[in-house]
């Protein structure tokens, strides 16, 4: 799979997504990453990629050369352009699944208070919010949206965990996890998990996860997560 990260801010993407996971997957040759610094594409010499909003308000709107320029560049046949923004539609699992299937993403931080319309309507498939909270710009939300996609490309976990057993893909909270001493300062660790049996173990994690996502996330339990 191809990533483009294209960013005012290519530093905050390119530390994080070379590390742990996303490293080994590149490593591997599984996943082709490349942090592009939008002002690569800013027309005039100043090398300016915002300006004052029509109709006044607050703050600065990227403007559209630099964007049109990066996408026209970056994009091929069956490219995905996607937007973070926190007025976009909420990132969950199954969203990072599909995105996982596509061949080549090209995603876009915005910065400043937002980006010129004309920019949303002609190049993005896909206008992207991490969480409903507000953050500083959208590299935050890149290296969020990134980390999930790419732990999905098969291959990519190697050893650990395969993703389908975890959290949010069965719709339960894991059950609470413990490793030795058996006993500490006094709190001990469920009889259970240390008898060996393996079908009253199943039943007992499956009771907790029950029990806290109940407790904490009672909406997936009604199927609206
Ligand atoms: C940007 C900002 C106030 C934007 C445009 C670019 N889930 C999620 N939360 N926050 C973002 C995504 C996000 C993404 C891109 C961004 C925030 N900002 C800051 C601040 C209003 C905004 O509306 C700039």
């Amino acid at each position: 799979m191809r990533i483009d990260i294209v960013t005012i801010f290519p530093e905050m993407c390119a530390g994080p997504l070379g590390l742990s996971m996303m490293g080994r997957a590149r490593e591997k040759g599984l996943l082709d990453l490349r942090v592009h610094d939008l002002r690569e594409w800013a027309t005039d010499r100043h090398r300016r990629v915002d300006d004052e909003p029509y109709g006044g308000g607050q703050g600065m709107v990227m403007k559209c050369e630099p964007w049109f320029a990066a996408v026209e560049a970056l994009r091929g046949e069956g490219t995905r352009t996607v937007l973070m923004t926190p007025q976009g539609r909420r990132f969950c699992q199954a969203e990072a699944e599909a995105f996982a299937e596509c061949g080549h993403l090209v995603v876009l931080c915005g910065h400043y208070e937002g980006i010129d319309h004309r920019v949303v309507e002609a190049l993005v498939d896909d206008e992207i919010s991490i969480g409903d909270y507000v953050l500083t710009n959208g590299a935050i939300a890149a290296n969020v949206f990134t980390d999930a996609v790419v732990r999905l490309i098969p291959g990519v976990l190697g050893d650990e965990r395969s993703a389908e057993e975890e959290s949010f893909s069965d719709g339960l909270l894991e059950a609470p996890c413990y490793t030795r001493p058996a006993e500490f300062r006094g709190m001990k660790v469920p009889a259970v998990l240390l008898e060996g049996n393996h079908a009253k173990i199943a039943a007992w994690k499956r009771e907790r996860a029950r029990e806290r996502t109940a407790a904490v996330r009672p909406d997936l339990l009604a199927g609206e997560g």
